[in-house]
């Protein structure tokens, strides 16, 4: 299927030369306007009414961006970020349309239609008013990806109450930290779930997260087990609930703008994640933009973005960017491998996607599992690729390119944070040329620099450090700063690593300091550390990140034991185990390394790019501001023998 049959320039790439998007594409696409980015650069910040154009106000804002207090953009109107996702659609007469399609871990299938959503956003909503829920409120969720995580987000968003959604994969403590830093006092999570279809216990972690946080809270479940399990009276079932204030209708709450819609938690560069804000309306126009623009959705589209709704993508490109623009989502609880290595595709082409976005490491593991598994499926429905959360190596790229694209669908690089709400660079699918391995521009009213050591811009395909220069609406509260007149003088610092080429598209080369990207997930170093110096017997560890050949990174951790520790090998389950409770089994380190010492300068700073040239296995040569020189020599050794 996947050979000969265009003529779209597939192997044209290989030399580095841009790729054209297909002319078949381009046709249809939503942004085809050349000049965009001029035209928005010449209207900044008016520029972005044309992403607050895709949503209706309840009353109108005042002034695009209003530097004056901080960044409040579209400062003066007030919306409903439900009313946007969800009555607006209905109103235009699609109410049959529908809203999400779900497929469970066991091959369970659901859909809900813009109208299915309606009623249970405004059932929810009702309840959750009737249990006190009210406008600025933090209501949590800790569930996987099930229809009631965005019907909850959907219907706290009508209330005006602000969710904060803590991923599945969070342990309890992680939970509980969480619980305590907004104050939260409900939330909504689940029984258990499917994983490999084997089912978890999900509620003991909310139990015990609830146990440890000083506030009390109320508790609604949902059952996703669909077993004998009673839940005892710290909690209601979710689907009581709903059919007591079944065909009760909550009116959307206007919001002003810059109300916060959501809190998201993210690692920093400390010991502690750290609460990002998102506003109402600066947030939603970003994303419903983007959506627009870049994931070229339109409504009636089926969009499927692999992401976990609980990381900011699934926020952003799971629920409000499509719901926003009045498409069909795909959620799906499972592994792209399990029950075969084929489900992904089997779910593109049952619900006939067309527009899917994913990870790099998710390719990654495809182009490993090998091509005969996207062969069985027929693909055809797909018209864009998009990619988002680490850097692509052009032999990923044009794997996704031949063997799921079929040369015929453009693929969008979309560089962005959590600290951004959407994205930011990215080609236009349908105006720019694609350069795999570099993401692209800054798209339309974007501006970014990559600057050199002394804060001044590098040459073009220097390496350097990437700065934002503008603010965007889509960003979180209090980003960036102004160090003379704002807006002229705001910046934000992202923490990543790039290099812009002459063409202007700016090639991510990795992050910075100590915040890491691993399978599309970003963990803090310093988390880690904390949960590891927790364990007895430990003194002291550094946490790295490796990069392979492929750009995926691997976890190291350098342990050092406390002197009369004993025997290290009992140590190393322990130090996976504490992560495990503290953050989650994701974020457990692929290679742990027990040492006697760290590399360290002589006022006791530890030099991680030492410990990445070693598990790199590259010569590390300047030891010459170390403390202790000597220690470089016995850790190649270590290394060497367990990794
Ligand atoms: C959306 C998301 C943000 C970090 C970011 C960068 C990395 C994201 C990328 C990319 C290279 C891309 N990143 N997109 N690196 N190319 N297209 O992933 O948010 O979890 O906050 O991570 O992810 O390092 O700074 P978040």
């Amino acid at each position: 299927m996947n050979e000969g049959t265009s003529s779209t320039g597939r192997s044209s790439a290989a030399d580095g030369t841009p790729i054209d998007p297909p002319a078949s594409f381009v046709a249809r696409a939503n942004v085809t306007d050349g000049s965009l980015r001029d035209a928005f650069a010449e209207r900044w910040p008016e520029c972005w009414d044309r992403a607050a154009d895709f949503l209706d106000w309840t009353s109108p804002y005042d002034r695009v961006l209003d530097a004056a207090n901080g960044y409040d953009w579209f400062a003066g109107g007030t919306l409903n970020a439900s009313y946007n996702c969800v009555d607006r659609h209905v109103e235009a007469g699609r109410k049959s349309h529908a809203a999400l399609k779900w497929e469970g871990c066991l091959g369970e299938t659901r859909t809900y239609t813009y109208h299915d959503l309606y009623r249970e956003v405004n059932a929810l909503a009702a309840a959750l008013r009737a249990r006190g829920v009210e406008a600025g409120d933090v209501v949590t969720t800790y569930m996987p990806v099930l229809p009631e995580l965005p019907v909850t987000m959907l219907a706290c968003a009508r209330l005006g109450a602000v969710h904060s959604v803590v991923f599945a994969g969070y342990s309890a403590d992680a939970l509980a930290m969480r619980l305590a830093d907004t104050g939260s006092t409900c939330l909504l999570t689940c029984d258990g779930y499917y994983r490999r279809g084997t089912a978890h216990d999900l509620k003991r972690k909310a139990d015990n997260a609830c146990l440890d946080v000083p506030q009390s809270v109320d508790r609604l479940i949902v059952d996703r087990l669909d077993d004998d399990r009673t839940y005892g009276d710290n909690y209601v079932e979710y689907a009581t609930l709903v059919d007591e204030y079944g065909g009760e209708t909550v009116d959307p709450v206007p919001r002003e703008a810059t109300d916060p819609l959501f809190v998201i938690y993210t690692s920093g560069t400390t010991g502690r994640p750290k609460a990002v804000r998102h506003t109402t309306g600066g947030y939603l126009a970003q994303v419903a933009w983007t959506s627009h623009a870049v994931l070229d959705l339109e409504p009636g589209d089926t969009h499927l973005c692999s992401a976990d709704v609980g990381w900011i993508t699934g926020h952003s490109y799971v629920v409000y960017g499509p719901l926003a623009l009045g498409a069909t989502t795909v959620l799906y609880e499972g592994t792209p491998d399990y029950p075969e290595r084929d489900h992904l595709w089997g779910i593109v082409e049952r619900n006939a996607v067309d527009v899917f976005y994913t990870a790099p490491s998710v390719i990654r593991a495809f182009m490993k599992w090998g091509a005969e598994y996207p062969e069985r499926h027929d693909l055809s429905s797909l018209r864009l690729l998009g990619t988002v959360g680490e850097p692509v190596d052009e032999t990923t790229w044009r794997w996704y390119y031949d063997h799921i694209a079929n040369g015929e669908c453009p693929i969008v690089d979309t560089w962005w944070q959590t600290e951004t709400g959407g994205i930011l660079v990215s080609t236009l699918p349908g105006v720019d040329p694609m350069r795999p391995g570099a993401a692209g521009p800054p798209l339309p009213g974007v501006s970014a620099d990559v600057l050199g050591p002394r804060g001044t811009s590098v040459d073009a395909g220097e390496a350097g450090s990437l700065v934002l220069t503008r603010p965007c609406p889509g960003m979180a509260v209090g980003l960036g700063e102004s160090t003379g007149e704002a807006p002229a003088d705001w910046r934000y610092v992202t923490g990543d690593a790039a290099a812009v080429g002459a063409d202007g598209y700016i090639r991510l080369l990795g992050r910075e300091g100590n915040a890491l990207n691993v399978a599309g997930r970003r963990l803090g170093t310093r988390e880690i550390e904390a949960a590891i110096v927790g364990v007895e017997g430990i003194a002291e560890a550094a946490v790295v990140g490796v990069e392979g050949p492929q750009r995926d990174t691997a976890l190291y951790a350098y342990v050092t034991p406390q002197r009369d520790a004993g025997p290290v090998s009992p140590l190393r389950e322990r130090v996976r185990e504490a992560v495990a409770a503290a953050i989650g089994g994701f974020a457990a380190p692929d290679v742990v390394v027990f040492t006697p010492d760290l590399p360290k300068t002589r006022s006791g700073k530890v030099l991680r790019r030492h410990l990445r040239r070693i598990a790199d296995g590259e010569a590390v040569s300047d030891t010459g501001s170390l403390r202790n020189p000597e220690i470089v020599g016995e850790l190649e050794s270590i290394v060497d023998s367990v990794s």
